[in-house]
């Protein structure tokens, strides 16, 4: 999101968190259903939408390498999109519900290398396809993981071995340190809030609005 640069000190005894300006939902991570209404009972296909990558403390953008939804019991059990450069795989919850439904079934599609993470400066759409089961409001809640990589070069060493010179050529190792966007506040005009370690910021759910069936 576009963050507004009025940042008040809002600093929660608990969790130790700073308040960023509320910002456009649209930017966020929305649900696209192309224009058919979600109904019980009717098939649905429809596009997770994520709007920009993450912001480290230092202001640096970075782009998502995985995206998590988390598909709740009542928008069906999920088909994922296969998208290009990308694995996915889907896990139902342990918890379930009253009649042995997984409340939410996880979609996660991961990246494959670095290259294939999702450009800073561009959106990108991931689909799902389901039954809508239960009318009313759906909450996805939906993470956003970046990637921040840190390049090590250990140069090269010469060691005598017997009266030898032997040479271990140096080595480049790359590590990476994780920021996350938790799309996870049922509260479609909930302000985007930055952790104080500046690693996660949580900000509001994408949701689906399921019509009940049409009377037969
Ligand atoms: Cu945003």
């Amino acid at each position: 999101m576009k963050k507004s640069i009025s940042i008040f000190a809002a600093f929660s005894f608990a969790v130790g968190i700073v308040v960023v300006g509320g910002t456009s939902a649209n930017a966020h991570v929305g649900i696209d259903t192309r224009g058919t209404v979600a109904t019980v009972g009717g098939s649905l296909t429809y596009e997770m939408r994520l709007g920009h990558g993450c912001t480290a403390a230092d202001g640096n953008k970075y782009g998502t390498h995985v995206f998590v939804v988390a598909v709740p019991a009542a928008a069906g059990v999920p088909t994922p999109q296969a998208v290009p450069g990308y694995t996915v795989v889907v896990t139902p919850s342990a918890i379930k519900d009253a009649s042995g439904v997984p409340v939410t079934n996880t979609v996660t599609w991961t990246a494959k290398s670095a290259n294939d993470d999702i450009q800073i400066n561009a959106f990108a759409e991931f689909g799902l396809r389901g039954k809508p089961l239960a009318a009313g409001v759906a909450w996805f809640d939906t993470t956003q993981i970046c990637r921040v990589p840190k390049t090590v070069t250990a140069p090269a060493t010469i060691k005598k071995v017997n009266g030898k010179k032997v040479t271990t050529p140096g080595k480049t190792t790359t590590t990476y340190t994780e920021l996350l966007i938790n799309w996870s506040v049922h509260d479609s005009a909930a302000p985007t809030v930055v952790a104080a370690d500046g690693l996660s910021e949580t900000g509001p759910a994408p949701s689906l609005n399921i019509a009940a069936a049409a009377a037969k």
